[in-house]
């Protein structure tokens, strides 16, 4: 029985009046399962797939997803369209989406644009970028479906140019999948959808099967088995794939003062916390008054208390907290330090608090960029760092799916300025071959010329 009478609140921390210490453990994220535990799940399972492959991959969706009735962990494009009827109502929202993600990303061309110099006369350095060539795009099951996810991975794989994107994703235990994500794989041009979720899924891109492709790169968020497959097949030489970052719970933090709409700030807190019981929602209230407090906690409580997904919402409110602090200077050093996946600035000119943002994954600027408008459809990524990566990771973006290549090319006269230089080095580290390497041509120019 759902309990709707229990007021729904966080836990309130006034910084003024507490010891800097207290507050930097209100500051720490919720402790996960030991990594050795489910690593020692997840271990034999990524080496059955990789020695067993499709065989496998269907026993563990058998148990697992209970999808009793698959007799191949894979399907092929062109989809069927059949298996991607949708509403004229999603299929629009879907495209309006895809379309603004897609022109963000391709506007970050520019800043992976081809660039060549001179360093030195007649020394070139150069560096261009190209596409990872194959991909495997994970996307979750459980609680809710995401198709948002498949496009958030889907359209910068496309954009970048990859040639192979595979999909993954659990299906449902009659073995389908929803149609939106066979509709955004069909826009995306994936060649194919593996039926599949979990370590299994993960290990059958990193590896290949007999039907699988093997990819490049691993990219997509998951649960903390999906994080354990990522994490054991990037560490495995002879797979040769690498992942994007390590996903936790998703997680949000609010800066809101006196000009913050109340109801607003509560919708943006619930937003994030109807995600799973461990999602962490932080709240930062600047110079608010009691009663402007109260006002808020009041919205969280009534608006939660609508919701269908309730019960999640209370368990994650659980270890999510207030902190009430007197500037925004205050504000912004708690939140670097915690450094958000998402972070929303209500404040008083919030454009201009974004410089003094250090350590953010996404952020959502002034009283009408609900964190729901990145998760959808304004065009930002929503696959974002969490757990504090934002300190060292970018989210997913066109940079994801490139890698680059630099080049150097040298004139006689580029090689005769730069003999000596290399020659000293080379010497100094005691790599003659590297010396004469030099030597050999600055003979032959001083000979021939050049
Ligand atoms: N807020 C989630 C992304 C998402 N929201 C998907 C709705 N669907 C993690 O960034
Ligand atoms: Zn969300």
């Amino acid at each position: 029985e759902e309990d709707r009478t229990t007021r729904l609140e966080m836990k309130r921390v006034v910084t003024a009046t507490t010891a800097p210490e207290v507050v930097n453990e209100y500051l720490k994220r919720p402790s996960q399962k030991s990594n050795d535990a489910i690593v020692s799940l997840v271990k034999p399972i990524v080496e059955d797939v990789r020695v067993n492959g499709d065989a496998a991959v269907l026993k563990y969706t058998h148990k697992f997803e209970k999808a009793t009735s698959l007799t191949s962990p894979v399907i092929q494009a062109p989809y069927p369209p059949e298996l991607m009827q949708l509403t004229p109502d999603v299929q629009e929202a879907l495209d309006v989406s895809i379309g603004n993600i897609r022109r963000f990303h391709a506007a970050q061309k520019g800043g992976n644009e081809d660039l060549t110099m001179e360093t030195m006369p007649g020394v070139v350095c150069s560096r261009f970028s190209r596409a990872i060539e194959r991909v495997g795009l994970y996307i979750p099951g459980g609680t809710a479906v995401l198709p948002s996810t498949a496009m958030m991975l889907g359209v910068p794989a496309m954009v970048a140019g990859c040639k192979k994107i595979v999909l993954a994703s659990p299906p449902r235990s009659d073995g389908s999948i929803s149609p939106e994500i066979v509709y955004v794989a069909h826009k995306v041009g994936a060649e194919s959808i593996v039926l599949a979720g979990g370590a299994q899924a993960v290990a059958a891109m990193a590896y290949g099967t007999q039907s699988i492709s093997k990819v490049d790169k691993i990219l997509g968020p998951g649960n903390q088995f999906v994080t354990a497959a990522k994490m054991l097949v990037s560490n495995d030489t002879s797979a040769g794939v690498s992942i994007d970052m390590p996903a936790g719970p998703s997680e949000v933090l609010v800066i809101a003062d006196k000009t913050a709409n109340p109801a607003f700030v509560a919708s943006d807190l619930l937003s994030q916390a109807e995600h799973g019981v461990d999602s962490q929602v932080i709240l930062i209230a600047v110079g608010l008054a009691e009663s402007e407090l109260r006002a808020i906690e009041d919205q969280v409580d009534k608006q939660a208390k609508a919701l269908p997904r309730m019960d999640i919402v209370r368990g994650s409110l659980e270890h999510s907290v207030t902190f009430a602090v007197r500037d925004i200077t205050e504000a912004m050093t708690l939140s670097n330090a915690y450094a958000p996946e998402h972070l929303i600035l209500q404040v008083e000119n919030a454009e201009a608090v974004v410089e003094a943002v250090q350590n953010a994954g996404s952020v959502f600027i002034g009283p009408w960029t609900p964190e729901s408008v990145g998760d959808y459809s304004a065009g930002v990524n929503h696959s974002l760092p969490t757990y504090g990566y934002a300190k060292q990771y970018s989210g997913v973006n066109l940079g994801s799916f490139l890698k680059h290549i630099t080049s150097s090319n040298l004139t006689p006269d580029g090689l005769m300025g730069l003999s000596k230089t290399v020659e000293t080095l080379a010497a100094l580290e005691g790599l003659d071959a590297h010396k004469r390497a030099i030597s050999i041509r600055v003979a032959q120019i001083q000979q021939n010329g050049a």
